[in-house]
C-alpha cells in the first residue's frame, strides 16, 4: 500500500502543479495543439508521464476533444475552455480538471462546477454511499440555478485503467449505489451546463482520442508491428494520433488506427457534446478515502 499511495501522491502532486500553471496563464490566442503540447511536456519535465491526451474541450463539448496534430483552432476571449489533465506514475493515475473563461458572464457556471467539487470533496470519506455525493452534487449546483450533466460522472481508477467500472454519479440516482472503499482511488467530477441546457451530453463525430481494447494479431505484419509498439507505449491507456508522429508519418498512422478500428483492437472515444449546445464547465479532483481521513491527491 505504501508504495502504491507513494505513486498516487506525487502523480497527483504533478497533476495539480500542471493544472494551476494552466489556469494561471492566459490562453487567447494559443491553439489547442500548443496547449496540449506544453502541458504534456510539462508532466513529462517532472518525471511522470500523462495518462491521456490532455483534453481541452471548448464551450458545448463537454469532454474528450484532444489536439490534433498542427491543431490550428485558437482560443478567443469568449470561450470556455474545460482543460483535463491525467497524470501516472507506473500506471497510478491523477486526473484532475479546470474550467477556464475570460468573459466574466462565465464565472457563476465555472464556480458553480467548482463549489459542487468541493461540497463532494469535504463530504467523502470511507464506507460512504456514491450516490451521496451525487445528491450533494445535484443539489450545490440546482441552487445556483444552473444544471449537471446528468450522463457524465465521476469515476473508480486502477492502475493503467481510468475508467475502472464504479461510477460516481453527479445526480442523485436511486438503486444502485456502492460505498467508497479505503485505499482505492476515485475521481469525483461535476460537469454543469446552464438552465436551458438538456443536462445530456450526446456523442460527436469527431474521435481523436484512441485506446488498445485486444491485442489480436490482425495478420497483416505492418499493423501488428504498429499495435505493439503502440502497446509498448501506452498500454490501455488512452492515446492521440499527435504521440505517434515521432516514429509514423501522419497518414500511415491514421490508416493503421483506422484498421485497428475496424477489426476492433481499437476503440476510439468520440467528443461528447451538450445535447442542447450549451455552455459546460467542469472540475475534478482525485481522492483516496483511508482508514480515518481522505487523502486528496490532486489539491
Ligand atoms: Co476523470
Amino acid at each position: 500500500m505504501n508504495f502504491l499511495l507513494d505513486c498516487y501522491q506525487k502523480a497527483g502532486k504533478i497533476a495539480a502543479e500542471v493544472r494551476e500553471n494552466a489556469r494561471r496563464k492566459n490562453h487567447i490566442s494559443s491553439t489547442l495543439f500548443e496547449i496540449c503540447e506544453s502541458i504534456e511536456s510539462e508532466i513529462r519535465e517532472r518525471g511522470a508521464a500523462p495518462a491521456f491526451p490532455v483534453n481541452v474541450s471548448l464551450n458545448d463539448i463537454a469532454a474528450h476533444y484532444t489536439a490534433e496534430p498542427n491543431d490550428s483552432i485558437a482560443v478567443i476571449d469568449t470561450d470556455v475552455l474545460k482543460i483535463d489533465i491525467g497524470v501516472h506514475i507506473q500506471g497510478y493515475i491523477a486526473d484532475t480538471a479546470v474550467t477556464i473563461c475570460y468573459d466574466p458572464k462565465y464565472d457563476p457556471l465555472v464556480k458553480s462546477a467548482e463549489s459542487a467539487l468541493s461540497e463532494a470533496i469535504r463530504i467523502a470519506k470511507t464506507d460512504m454511499k456514491a450516490s451521496d455525493i451525487g445528491r450533494v452534487i445535484e443539489a450545490t449546483i440546482s441552487k445556483q440555478g444552473f444544471r449537471p450533466i446528468q450522463n457524465l460522472s465521476g469515476h473508480s481508477l486502477e492502475q493503467y485503467t481510468i475508467h475502472a467500472g464504479r461510477s460516481i454519479p453527479n445526480i442523485w440516482t436511486i438503486g444502485s449505489s456502492f460505498n467508497l472503499a479505503a485505499n482505492k482511488a476515485y475521481a469525483i467530477e461535476p460537469f454543469v451546463t446552464t438552465k436551458d441546457g438538456q443536462g445530456v451530453v450526446h456523442e460527436g463525430k469527431i474521435r481523436n482520442i484512441f485506446g488498445i481494447t485486444s491485442r489480436k494479431p490482425t495478420k497483416d505484419k505492418e499493423v501488428d508491428e504498429f499495435l505493439t509498439e503502440v502497446w509498448n507505449r501506452f498500454r490501455t491507456l488512452p492515446f492521440a494520433l499527435r504521440w505517434l508522429l515521432d516514429k509514423y508519418e501522419e497518414k500511415k498512422a491514421r490508416q493503421y488506427i483506422e484498421f485497428l478500428i475496424k477489426r476492433r483492437n481499437i476503440h476510439a472515444y468520440p467528443i461528447l457534446v451538450e445535447g442542447n449546445g450549451k455552455t459546460v464547465a467542469q472540475a475534478e479532483h482525485t481522492f483516496i478515502p483511508l482508514d480515518s481521513s481522505v487523502d486528496i491527491i490532486t489539491l
